[in-house]
């Protein structure tokens, strides 16, 4: 079996789980819809988790220098079916801007490509994601590999244009380390410049059909413009390959990427990191021994993993070339020697179980949450019709003066707590005031005024110090707006808290502890995003003197752009833990009323008509009965749901060979 067909295979069984995980969520919910438990907020919840399952993506972003063979292994690893090389690869700089391989079924197979004049603009690369019209879509022929060549061939182009202009893109400086510096020169006065910003590839090729996503990014420097790549792309990628090549060796610039893009400051965030040492064929020399080769690039590999303060196992060597030129010929000796397959397996075993492991745990807690949301319900239910039960059956042989006494009873009950129902209204009041002032604290307008106030004085103050005080000024906002939601919401817990134990205590009701809300994850990103700001900030400022304004902007647009990436995320959050705090409290008085009512309906029917009584007791016991077996019909939809997360993957044989 070939190996990249076990990196297809594991693939196609991770997403047969997420498949079947699906149905097993699909057919809990039948079930309580069928069972009459499952009111708006439990549909709500079973389709964010459907469509979470659904859109989950394995995004691997290829990372390097120039020339040191991203497209070529792209094209060994996931195209070598085309039988030829469908990404453009070549000697010298040949992928101008970030490409994103994937796959959309809701769009014809095409190559979208953005054009670099975009930069002139402030919004960045993902919201022009939701434009259209500010890209051009050439359809891909996916029945000609030549004309899908063709197509993809257009992330290599370039366009001669004015210096002044290259500038005002942001791509051209005047020091030494200008970024695009090795851009071929026209005449006097002229430079050649990408054609586009941004392209992406969507095409049905089975892998990306699973979910995969794969990133070619631009080598040499490219990187530092684009700030969309350096703050969202390759943060948020799975896995980050970082290629080498063994005839160039560790070279400054590759140790510049690798400590600005891969190395990370914290281990935990650095498991997802493969290093590649490609070109190896490069070492085959015929006057040497196997022997003496193998002794080569293992010397090699352990520099490499040296230089790079990494483990010895964590490098690959490869030859990307030899391996597509194997593949494409069906020559099973020269793929061994290329050592292609290694890598595959190991980026296979190491990726999707990982990814496996997360999306399983994250999906067990929600539907975890839904059963006892549901399963609150069911108690309260059994412990209504039990205290029915109680109550009758000591009614057995008593007379009608008794049961008229206890039929008052129940009545000043009922009265008492329809008297404490107005409490709970008052209560609801000041719940919606504080809601309010919580999202005062992190809604998108509060978020917008401080972006605009940091626009303005970037503006006003286009200099080092004004820049970055005009940005420190926009982080201290940010974590001053999460300061004050997690306050409120902590007021908001407390009242709720209260509210649930007097409740408890006055009614004979469940306690119940509603969860705190935490805006750490918030704060956490925020803090990342502002780290990586500091990072960058100095590296960019020396990068470009002229453009260096225009570039800043873009700079504080992306960025801004995350910001509202995680308000948007905890604005989401907060208004699921606000229904989660309130509605078991609705539930609870809801269901408390009904239960008095039904009470003091059995004792009224049984006053008027004594030998109602067993027919009652009858009919309450056997409610009771399918009470207790919706809670077990309950448990054992959960447990389905755990079985098959923790099913082993329904690999091919072949494929565990
Ligand atoms: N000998 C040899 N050449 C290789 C190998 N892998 C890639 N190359 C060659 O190296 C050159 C650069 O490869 P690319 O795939 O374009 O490199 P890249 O990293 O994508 O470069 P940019 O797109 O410019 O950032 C091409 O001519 C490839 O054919 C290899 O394993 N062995
Ligand atoms: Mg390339």
């Amino acid at each position: 079996m070939v190996p990249s067909r076990d990196l297809a295979a594991r693939f196609e069984a991770y997403s047969d789980w997420r498949r079947r995980l699906s149905a097993g969520v699909l057919a809990m919910h039948d079930w309580m819809q069928d069972q009459d438990l499952a009111d708006g907020q439990v549909d709500l919840r079973v389709q964010q988790l459907l469509e979470r399952l659904h859109q989950d993506k394995l995004v691997v972003a290829f990372v390097a220098e120039f020339s040191r063979g991203k497209s070529e292994l792209i094209n060994a690893i996931f195209f070598a079916d085309f039988g030829q090389r469908l990404l453009p690869s070549s000697a010298g700089r040949t992928t101008m801007c970030p490409t994103e391989l994937l796959h959309d079924a809701s769009r014809p197979p095409s190559i979208r490509l953005l054009p670099i004049e975009t930069r002139l603009k402030d919004a960045t690369v993902s919201e022009f994601k939701n434009y259209a019209d500010e890209w051009v879509t050439f359809p891909l022929d996916l029945s000609s590999a030549d004309k899908m060549g063709e197509a993809m061939s257009r992330v290599s182009q370039v366009k001669r244009v004015p210096v002044e202009l290259a500038r005002k893109y942001g791509l051209y400086g005047d020091g030494e380390d200008d970024i695009l510096a090795a851009l071929e020169h026209g005449d006097e006065g002229s430079v050649d410049i990408p054609c586009w910003r941004h392209a992406v590839i969507n095409f049905p090729h089975p892998l990306l059909q699973q979910g995969l996503v794969i990133l070619d990014t631009p080598g040499l420097n490219a990187i530092g413009t684009e700030p969309e790549l350096t703050l969202n792309l390759l943060p948020n990628a799975h896995a980050l390959l970082f290629i080498l090549a063994a005839d160039a060796g560790v070279t400054k610039t590759d140790l510049e990427v690798w400590n600005q893009h891969l190395a990370g400051e914290d281990p935990a965030t650095r498991s997802g990191r493969i290093v590649i040492l490609n070109k190896i064929d490069g070492l085959w020399d015929d006057l040497k021994s196997d022997e003496e080769i193998d002794r080569e690039i293992d010397r090699q590999v352990r520099t490499t993993a040296h230089m790079l303060g990494i483990p010895r196992d964590q490098v690959y060597a490869t030859s990307a070339q030899k391996a597509l030129l194997a593949k494409v010929n069906g020559d099973d000796a020269l793929l061994a020697r290329s050592r292609l397959p290694t890598l595959e397996t190991s980026l296979s075993q190491q990726l999707i179980p990982a990814k496996r492991d997360i999306v399983g745990a994250a999906s067990q807690s929600e539907v975890r949450s839904l059963a006892a949301s549901v399963r609150a319900i069911l108690d309260a239910r059994l412990a209504g019709v039990t205290e029915q039960l109680t109550e009758l059956t000591a009614l057995r042989g008593k007379n009608q003066d008794v049961v008229g006494h206890m039929m008052e009873r129940v009545r000043g009950e009922k009265d008492v707590f329809e008297r404490g129902l107005a409490r709970f209204t008052a209560l609801r009041n000041v719940f919606t005031q504080q809601t309010n002032d919580l999202f005062d604290h992190i809604g998108l307008a509060a978020l917008r005024a401080n972006a605009g106030r940091t626009r303005r004085h970037i503006e006003d103050s286009p200099f080092t110090r004004g820049v970055r005080n005009a940005m420190n000024e926009f982080f201290r906002g940010i974590h001053a707006d999460f300061a004050a939601a997690a306050k409120q919401s902590t007021e908001i817990h407390d009242m709720m808290r209260a509210m649930y134990a007097r409740f408890a205590k006055e009614h004979g009701l469940e306690v119940f502890s509603p969860p705190p809300f935490s805006v750490l994850k918030y704060q956490k990103e925020v803090e990342r995003l502002e780290r990586a700001y500091n990072t960058h900030f100095n590296t960019l400022w020396n990068m470009v003197s002229k453009a260096k304004f225009a570039l800043m902007k873009r700079f504080f647009e992306t960025i801004a752009s995350r910001v509202k990436h995680v308000y948007v995320i905890a604005n989401r959050d907060a208004e699921a833990w606000l229904k989660a705090v309130m509605s078991p409290l609705e539930t609870q008085v809801r269901e408390h009323h009904l239960q008095l009512r039904r009470r003091l309906d059995s004792i009224k029917r049984i006053h008027h008509a004594s030998g109602e009584l067993e027919e009652r007791i009858d009919e309450l016991t056997q409610q009771a009965d399918a009470i207790r077996a919706q809670m077990r019909g309950l448990e054992r939809k959960v447990a389905e749901i755990d079985a098959i997360v923790s099913a082993p993957d329904l690999l091919p044989a072949a494929a565990n060979a």
